[in-house]
């Protein structure tokens, strides 16, 4: 009579709470300064969650510092020039500041390094939405350090699965510049911690956004397999980046999956394009471990995105995850609508542990 029900594991989730608030108050959008939709409530809220369900989460002590990680996935002058950007704001007259660069580097001649003041910090961004705070230094720090942490729980400890509730998001952030809401490359750093045990890393990026920081920083390897489902960029943000046709290069050639999704997509066709076009690739590629880079923008009531997910998309992508059967981290990207971020995420929790008995 008894199915013999086996107890689940919890989800466990690394993740610690911002030393102060981390909340930039305004982005610059194409002319004018509105509220900035990386709100200091959007991480808070997914934690909150977390506690209201205390037995499928369990939250984890980030332990491992991020800092080799980082200067592995990013210049080392460029970590070194946001930790300066902060602490020069920290010392500003000024309480709260944040500092909006106008001026920016592009590959051209005149391109001539120097940090003497934030006024230079342009040179390692690529976008008027992601001011450097007070705190960006410490948080974007702590964020990775959610995700190489969780990375080497699971390795250590012969886990299937880990959770990394980072803010800000990293997908966007690139070898040496920031952008899109992101500074360092969360995804990119566990997969650097992965590289250490392991040989082959998937990073299948299911933002609404194409992951262009990923991308690029995977663009010419073939260990870390890059695959993004994401809005066509000729519409939308980050508009340079995320074609089809882009699929690597040099080694990293075949090694770098782009597909654009439709505006409106729902459930079925989604889960088409995860069963039809991701799982055959990412499967025969053999990766040892994959790293999911979830971001919850993908919903019809996102606020950025013109998709049209709901929350049986998340959980069927929760079991597409499953499915794949490989160990995985899930790192959290973007997420806009804050009254449903948290239902999205728990929503893809539930898929994986019901493909877990399924
Ligand atoms: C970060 B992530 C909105 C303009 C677009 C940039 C989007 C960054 C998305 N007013 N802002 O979720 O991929
Ligand atoms: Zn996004």
């Amino acid at each position: 009579m008894t199915t013999g029900t086996k107890a689940k594991k919890p989800i466990r989730t690394f993740y610690q709470e911002p030393t102060k608030s981390y909340s930039p108050p305004k982005e610059y959008n194409f002319g004018e300064l509105i509220p900035h939709a990386d709100s200091g409530s959007r991480a808070s809220l997914i934690e909150s969650l977390i506690k209201e369900h205390s037995s499928t989460y369990e939250l984890m002590e980030p332990h491992l510092d991020p800092l080799p990680y980082l200067n592995k996935v990013h210049a080392p002058e460029y970590v070194e020039a946001l930790e300066a950007c902060s602490k020069k704001l920290q010392e500003s007259e000024e309480s709260n500041a944040w500092f909006f660069p106008s001026v920016f580097r592009v590959n051209q001649e005149f391109n001539r390094q120097h940090v003497q003041s934030n006024k230079h910090v342009g040179y390692y961004a690529f976008d008027t939405f992601t001011p450097v705070g007070e705190e960006t230094f410490n948080q974007a720090s702590r964020s990775a350090q959610s995700a190489v942490s969780a990375m080497d729980w699971m390795l250590n400890n012969n886990e299937s699965f880990a959770y990394a509730l980072c803010r800000p998001s990293g997908h966007h952030a690139c070898h040496d510049y920031f952008g899109g809401y992101c500074f360092f490359n969360n995804a990119a750093c566990a997969a650097e911690r992965a590289l250490e045990t392991v040989k082959k890393v998937v990073i299948l990026d299911v933002d609404y956004h194409h992951g262009n920081g990923t991308q690029s920083i995977y663009y010419d390897r073939k260990d870390v397999f890059v695959i993004n489902v994401h809005a066509d960029p000729a519409k939308v943000f980050p508009y340079f980046a995320g074609f089809e046709d882009e699929v690597g290069t040099g080694e990293g050639e075949g090694f770098n999956l782009n597909i654009i999704a439709e505006k409106d997509i729902q459930t079925h066709d989604y889960v088409e394009i995860l069963e039809n076009r991701v799982k055959p690739a990412l499967l025969n590629f053999k990766p040892d471990v994959v790293i999911v880079s979830l971001g919850v923008d993908t919903a019809a009531t996102d606020p950025l995105g013109d998709f049209g997910l709901t929350e049986d998309s998340f959980e069927a992508i929760g079991r597409f995850i499953k499915s794949i059967n490989v160990p995985t981290v899930t790192v959290q990207e973007g997420g806009y609508d804050v009254a449903s971020i948290s239902k999205y995420v728990h929503a893809y929790m539930t898929g994986y542990l019901q493909g877990e008995t399924a």
